[in-house]
């Protein structure tokens, strides 16, 4: 039976890094997966994460299965850095998963099961991940207009226009929160009151996906669309993630949190959230839990970690700067300085598919298809190199 299984496509992201390692050249650089690399090349384990992690060690004391909703602690700091005190915690129905990707799959479960029957409309472009993880949860995906055609903006009148015509009261709308994925195109403030608006009219329930707070200006100033949608609405899924933000990838740390207009929805919202986790992994991973409950339970280790996450971001902003300089050096006729109006790791650097290509097979510079480039992956040292790599693909 086994012997009629076919194939499956590899993941169009993290298969590029596989190819990466396995490429022998001494100069390359891999600009596909959206992991941070500092200077030296390496992605860090953050110092605030190091002591927490040594303080764990002296006092943990069990390695006991945690609650279906995981570490109390926990939860009530991710919630706090995403609602601040806007939302009471009464209203939050909130669960510990593994990384983001495991918030949205419990979040679209709970959707398809407690809200349908609805569809979810997606971003054009959005994360390859999430059409999968909708369709795994049985929930129909469409899209809605984002990306305005030079690739570099957000078509805002489409946006709303699509959201004001194509979905239905009750349907979902997935947003991203902020830094968005692939493009690095946000929302402005005011653009997000206006989406909020046709979201709130419309009767759709905001799905946001938040996996970049404080990597595009702050984690305050990240938190605006999150914030203004729930100022003018009572209920909103919110999947938050500290793969980025704490440097914690590996260790599968998110959250999972629905907002509700009263405590006893929430109480009721939040057993049905639990029943989804119970089927899938019975309860979260311990260690990367507790590790962002530690820092942000002690105000040294917090203002550690604002200082290293601001550090990733000033350096992403720099790194913006000092590419699009180095291809004005070059002389090409293309301008980069887009660059710098988006946020977070991601671009569109406007590479046909061929040029990424030649790109990875002349110079060993790895991009996705898309022509998506991880700003988060470049360094200062080789900026140089990797600017006439691109210019040379480009003439
Ligand atoms: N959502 C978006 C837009 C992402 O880019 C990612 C990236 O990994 C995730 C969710 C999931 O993050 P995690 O690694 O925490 O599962
Ligand atoms: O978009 C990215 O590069 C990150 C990491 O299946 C990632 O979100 C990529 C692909 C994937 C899981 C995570």
């Amino acid at each position: 039976r086994f012997d009629s299984i076919s194939v499956a496509p590899p993941d169009a992201i993290l298969g590029l890094t596989e190819a990466f390692k396995a490429d022998e050249r001494e100069t390359k650089m891999n600009l596909s997966v959206g992991v941070y690399q500092d200077a030296s090349g390496t992605t860090p384990v953050l110092r605030c994460v190091k002591e927490a992690e040594k303080r764990l060690l002296d006092t943990e004391s069990t390695k006991g299965y945690l609650s279906i909703d995981g570490l109390p602690d926990y939860r009530e700091a991710a919630c706090q850095l995403i609602f601040a005190d806007q939302i009471a915690a009464e209203r939050v129905a909130a669960v510990q998963t593994p990384g983001g990707t495991g918030a949205l799959r419990v979040a679209a479960e709970f959707l398809a099961t407690q809200c349908g029957p609805l569809r979810i409309f997606l971003p054009t472009p959005t994360w390859a991940n999430h059409n999968a993880i909708m369709a795994a949860a049985g929930l129909p995906v469409e899209t809605y207009s984002y990306l305005a055609s030079d690739k570099k903006t957000l078509d805002f009148d489409a946006l709303i226009e699509d959201l004001k015509t194509k979905p239905k009261a009750g349907d979902a709308v997935l947003l991203h929160a902020c830094c968005h994925n692939p493009t690095g195109v946000d929302p402005t403030p005011e653009q997000w009151e206006q989406i909020a608006s046709v979201v709130s009219e419309k009767k759709l329930i905001p799905l946001l996906d938040f996996a970049y707070q404080g990597f595009g200006e702050g984690l305050d100033e990240d938190a605006i669309g999150v914030r203004t949608i729930l100022r003018q609405m009572d209920e909103a899924i919110v999947c938050s993630s500290f793969s980025k933000n704490f440097g914690l990838y590996s260790e599968r740390v998110g959250t999972a949190c629905l907002v509700s207009g009263s405590a006893e929805t929430t109480k009721a919202a939040l057993s049905q959230l639990k029943r989804v986790v119970r089927a899938n992994y019975s309860n979260p991973p311990r260690h990367g839990g507790a590790i962002v409950a530690t820092v942000l339970a002690d105000e040294g280790l917090t203002q550690m970690w604002h200082e290293e996450l601001a550090e990733m971001r000033t350096r992403i902003a720099s790194l913006r700067k000092q590419f699009v300089d180095g291809m004005a050096a070059t002389g090409v006729d293309q301008d980069f300085s887009f660059l710098l109006d988006q946020k977070g790791m991601f671009s569109f650097s406007g590479l046909s598919p061929m040029q990424v290509d030649q790109l990875r097979s002349e110079h060993g510079v790895y991009l996705v298809g898309s022509g998506r480039i991880n700003v988060a992956g470049m360094n200062e040292s080789k900026m140089e190199w990797l600017c006439n790599a691109v210019a040379a693909v480009l003439r």
